[in-house]
C-alpha cells in the first residue's frame, strides 16, 4: 500500500487518470465512517487495481490502496472489487475515486458519524404517533393534525364476548401506525417494543443522554422510554378487562386511501383475541414494568400496572395456548371481513419462551421459568414479527447476572449458540461482494429485508457483549454501512439519511402530505424478490429487487419494526465505538 508520504506524486498521477464524474458503481457508506474503524467501499463490475481517497473536489489526494476481486455471490451476476481504506484515519469528507470510473458521493470521516441516524430513526417513531398533532416546534415541516383518535373503537364480531357483545365502544387511543398503513397490530408491537425497551437496557448512558425534541423532552425520563409510552398506552387498552385476553389489532377493515391521517375516518375495530398477542403483550408489560420502577416518581403505578397486565395476560395465553389469527377462516364466520395486515403467527413456541423470559426476570418467580423449554431444538434464528425467541435469550444474557442459579446453566448454553451464531455470520465477509454480514445467502431477501440486516446487527452486538471479540462488532457495523448505501441498489435505504435516499415510500403520511421529501428516519423494507405487489422492479436478482415507488409495498414500506432494530443498531454502534480509542482489527 503506498503511505502518505508520497502523498504530491500521488496527485500529480491521480487527478488527470480520474474520470470527472460522479459513478453509481461505486458504493459507500452515505453518511460515513469512524476514524478509526473499519471503512469499506464496494466498485461494481468494474476490474480495478488502485483506488484513492479524494477531496470532494478532487484536488487533494490523500491516501491510494488496492482493491481486491472479484467478489460474487451465487445468485447475482454482479463482481465487486472491494476498496478497504481502513487504515486512512483522517477526518474531513472525502470521495473514493478510481481511475477510469469516476467517484463516489461525498462522506464523513468523524467520530460520532452516525449519532444523526440514532436520533432520526428513533425520532421516526414520534412522526409515526397518533391520535396526536404533530406540532412545528417538534416535526418542522412535517407538522400535521392529529389522525386517528380511537377513543370510539368497535368490538369486531370475532372479538364479541358476553361482557363485550359485537359493537361495544371502548377507547384504546395513541401507539403508533404500524408502517404506511393506518392501523395497529398487537403482534407487531411486541417485537418493536421489546427491541427499543432492550436497546434501552443494554445502553442505559447512552439513552439516558439521547434526546430527541418531541413533547416529553426533559420530563426526566429517557426519550426511547417516552417514545416507547406512548405505544404502551394504547397497547394497555388492547387487553380485556374481563378475562386477560388481548385483541389481535385495531384496524379498518380495508386499507385507508391514499390521505393524511386526520383524514382518514374509516371504522375502527378490534378484531378476534390471539395467542401471540396475549404473549407478546405479557412480554412487552413484563420488560417495561421493570424497567418504570425506576421512574415511579414520574409515572406512579404504572410499572405495577404493566406487570398486573402481563400476568394476566400469560394466565390468559396458558388457558388459550392455540388460538391462532387466521383471517381467511375469520372472515368466513363474522362481518364485516377484515383484510388489512394479519400478523398471522401459526406457530407460538417462541412467544411462550419470550412472555416466561420477560415474566421471569420482573418477577422472579420461577415458574414461568419452568413453564417453557428454552432449547426446544438447537436453531438460531434471526429475530422477526414472528420469531422473537433471541428476544428471551438476550435479556437472559443481559441480566444473568441478577437471575437465580439454576438459571445460569441456559445462560451458558446461550452463550456457546450466540457465539457459533456470530461465527457463522461474520465467515467469509471479506470475499462478499458488498462486505456485509447481510445476503450470505438469497433466503436474507425477505419482505423486510433491511430489518434483516439490522437485526443480524443485533445479534452480531450481543455476541460482542459475550467475548469482547472486534470482529463482531465490526460485522454490525459493516451491515450498517450495506443499509447506509454499500449494498447492490446503491441506495441508502433511510429516509433522508444520504443522497440516493427513498423518496417514494409507501408511507401514507409521506405520500399524502405536500413535501417531496419523505418523513425522515424511516427505514425503507428492502430488497425482496418475492415483489408480491407486482410492480415494475428494475432486476429480479434478489439483493436488486427494489424500487423507490409508491406501488412497492413489498419493496417500499416502512415499518414500526424495521425501524427499532435501526434504533438499536445504529444507538449501539454509536454508544459502543464512536470513541476514538477503537483501533479495529
Ligand atoms: O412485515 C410483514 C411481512 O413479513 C409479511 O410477509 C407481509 C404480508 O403479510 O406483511 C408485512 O407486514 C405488513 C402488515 O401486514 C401491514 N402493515 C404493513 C406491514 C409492512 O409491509
Amino acid at each position: 500500500m503506498i503511505r502518505v508520504t508520497i502523498l504530491f506524486l500521488l496527485t500529480i498521477v491521480s487527478i488527470s487518470a480520474f474520470a470527472q464524474q460522479r459513478s453509481e458503481q461505486i458504493l459507500v457508506n452515505q453518511k460515513g465512517y469512524y476514524p478509526h474503524a473499519p471503512k469499506v467501499a464496494a466498485i461494481r463490475d468494474f476490474n480495478t487495481d488502485v483506488f484513492y481517497i479524494a477531496t470532494p473536489d478532487l484536488a487533494d489526494t490523500l491516501f491510494s490502496g488496492s482493491a481486491h476481486g472479484p467478489k460474487s455471490e451465487v445468485y447475482s451476476e454482479t463482481e465487486t472489487w472491494l476498496a478497504d481504506f481502513s487504515e486512512f484515519t483522517q477526518t474531513g469528507v472525502f470521495v473514493v475515486a478510481v481511475p477510469g470510473l469516476g467517484y463516489s458521493w461525498p462522506f464523513e470521516i468523524a467520530t460520532a458519524v452516525h449519532a444523526p441516524l440514532a436520533e432520526a430513526s428513533l425520532k421516526a417513531f414520534y412522526f409515526q404517533r397518533m391520535s396526536t398533532p404533530i406540532s412545528w416546534e417538534h416535526g418542522g415541516k412535517w407538522a400535521r393534525p392529529a389522525g386517528h383518535p380511537d377513543d370510539q373503537v368497535m368490538v369486531h364480531a370475532s372479538a364479541a364476548t358476553g361482557n363485550r357483545p359485537e359493537g361495544t365502544i371502548i377507547a384504546a387511543p395513541k401507539g403508533w401506525y404500524d408502517a404506511g398503513d393506518y392501523n395497529k397490530y398487537v403482534v407487531n408491537s411486541g417485537i418493536t417494543m421489546g427491541t427499543m425497551l432492550s436497546a434501552l437496557e443494554d445502553f442505559p448512558e447512552y439513552y439516558n443522554n439521547l434526546q430527541v425534541n418531541i413533547p416529553e423532552t426533559g420530563n426526566g425520563m429517557p426519550d426511547i422510554l417516552n417514545e416507547v409510552l406512548w405505544n404502551l398506552r394504547w397497547m394497555i387498552r388492547m387487553q380485556d378487562p374481563y378475562d386477560g385476553g388481548v385483541y389481535h389489532k385495531l384496524t379498518t377493515a380495508n386499507f385507508e386511501g391514499r390521505l393524511m391521517p386526520a383524514e382518514a375516518v374509516n371504522k375502527r375495530y378490534v378484531v378476534q383475541k390471539s395467542t401471540a398477542a396475549a404473549l407478546n403483550f405479557a412480554a412487552v408489560m413484563s420488560q417495561a414494568s421493570r424497567i418504570l420502577k425506576d421512574y415511579e416518581h414520574i409515572v406512579s403505578g404504572l410499572a405495577d400496572s404493566c406487570i398486573n397486565a402481563a400476568v394476566y395476560a400469560w394466565e390468559w395465553a396458558v388457558e388459550n395456548p392455540e388460538i391462532y389469527y387466521r383471517q381467511h377462516e375469520m372472515n368466513r364466520l363474522y362481518d364485516p371481513d377484515i383484510v388489512t395486515g394479519a400478523y398471522g403467527d401459526g406457530n407460538v413456541t417462541d412467544e411462550f419462551m419470550w412472555a416466561a423470559t420477560e415474566l421471569f426476570i420482573t418477577t422472579g418467580d420461577e415458574k414461568y421459568f419452568k413453564a417453557v423449554n428454552l432449547f426446544p431444538d438447537t436453531e438460531m434464528p434471526v429475530p422477526t414479527w414472528n420469531q422473537v425467541r433471541l428476544l428471551a435469550y438476550y435479556s437472559l444474557l443481559r441480566k444473568a447476572d441478577d437471575i437465580p442459579q439454576f438459571a445460569s446453566g441456559n445462560v451458558e448454553i446461550i452463550k456457546i449458540r450466540l457465539t457459533r451464531m456470530a461465527d457463522e455470520m461474520i465467515e467469509g465477509l471479506q470475499n462478499r461482494p458488498y462486505h456485509a454480514v447481510m445476503g450470505k445467502t438469497a433466503r436474507d431477501f425477505v419482505w423486510g429485508s433491511n430489518s434483516v440486516a439490522a437485526n443480524q446487527g443485533i445479534a452480531l452486538i450481543n455476541a460482542y457483549f459475550i467475548t469482547g471479540n472486534r470482529n463482531y462488532l465490526d460485522g454490525a457495523l459493516h451491515n450498517l454501512d450495506y443499509l447506509a448505501g454499500r449494498n447492490a441498489t446503491g441506495y441508502s435505504f433511510v429516509t433522508g439519511y444520504g443522497y440516493q435516499t427513498p423518496m417514494h415510500i409507501h408511507h401514507r403520511p409521506s405520500d399524502a402530505d405536500p413535501m417531496p421529501d419523505p418523513v425522515p428516519g424511516l427505514l425503507a423494507g428492502g430488497p425482496n424478490p418475492g415483489q408480491q405487489d407486482g410492480c415494475d422492479y428494475p432486476s429480479d436478482v434478489p439483493d436488486e429487487s427494489y424500487v423507490d415507488d409508491w406501488c412497492s409495498y413489498a419493496s417500499n414500506e416502512i415499518a414500526i419494526n424495521w425501524n427499532a432494530p435501526l434504533v438499536y443498531l445504529s444507538g449501539a454502534i454509536e454508544a459502543l465505538q464512536f470513541d476514538a480509542g477503537y483501533s479495529g482489527q
